[in-house]
């Protein structure tokens, strides 16, 4: 943790401070100081767990095989490729054989009953899987109101990718219940928890949801995509990428 600070030219004149200080109690009032906190760094507690070195010798040595297939899928669905690449991480670690004990598989970890529904019949096929779970991901989006904007439209499509839209929506009515704003993230994160509390749950439409976790997942998500962001526009990252391309066409 670093504090912020906010430096002035000394001066006797203290009219640009006094605004200054003015501006930072509205927003702090009206809370989009904290909204700005929450976009910025909302998910970045897990930083300590993204950030060690797992993740950047998987970017070397699982990334590379499955980058194409990422691009195309999210050419197609219009994502940035960088998005569908971080799912596949928090799902899979990009281990196109993950398996989870209720059976979720693949790249992307779909259901069988998703699959089904996508026409998926190979989960553990890397192109099946990641074009799939783009597929479902636009689908999931779309189901969005259209009044919720990005970036929280994507969070909310992301947590519905993982608890499924019913859950979801219980959590915004918990929301709303709490006197809270339904189609802000930052809010329903606090809510999504609760529908593991049978005080909660009992009322919900869907019934018991483990709703911490699309919250630690969409976090996840998040960091990894940072991460992602800042690796792909690192030119090393550019000429080793380019590199591992070349060497796998000759099977070095
Ligand atoms: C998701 C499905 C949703 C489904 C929810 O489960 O799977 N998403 C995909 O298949 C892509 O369709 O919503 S529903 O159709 O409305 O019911 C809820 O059932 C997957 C989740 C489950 C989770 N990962 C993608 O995020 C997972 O792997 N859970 C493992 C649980 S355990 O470790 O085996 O206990």
């Amino acid at each position: 943790n670093r504090r912020l600070a906010w430096a002035f030219k000394k001066s006797d004149d203290l009219s640009l401070y006094n605004e200054a200080v003015i501006f930072f109690d509205n927003i702090k009032k009206n809370q989009n100081l904290e909204q700005l906190i929450e976009r910025h760094y909302g998910h970045t507690r897990n930083i300590k767990y993204v950030g060690n070195c797992t993740f950047r010798l998987h970017l070397q040595s699982h990334l590379p095989q499955y980058q194409q297939l990422f691009q195309d899928a999210a050419d197609k669905h219009e994502f940035d490729w960088r998005l569908l690449a971080a799912i596949s991480y928090q799902e899979s670690h990009w281990d196109k054989e993950a398996v989870s004990p209720t059976g979720v598989k693949g790249l992307m970890m779909l259901t069988q009953a998703t699959a089904e529904q996508l026409n998926v019949t190979d989960r553990t096929n890397p192109q099946e899987s990641i074009f799939g779970g783009a597929l479902y991901l636009k689908q999931r989006l779309k189901k969005i109101p259209a009044r919720i904007l990005e970036p929280d439209r994507t969070w909310f499509a992301l947590a519905s990718y993982n608890i499924g839209f019913g859950h979801l929506e219980d959590a915004r009515i918990v929301t709303q219940k709490l006197g809270k704003n339904p189609d802000k993230w930052i809010d329903v994160k606090q809510s999504l928890p609760l529908l593991t509390k049978q005080e909660w749950f009992s009322k919900a439409k869907h019934g018991y949801a483990r709703g911490k976790e699309p919250v630690i997942y969409v976090d996840n998500i998040r960091s990894y995509l940072d991460l992602l962001l800042w690796y792909t526009s690192n030119k090393q990252f550019q000429e080793s990428s380019t590199m591992s391309t070349i060497s796998d066409q000759n099977n070095i």
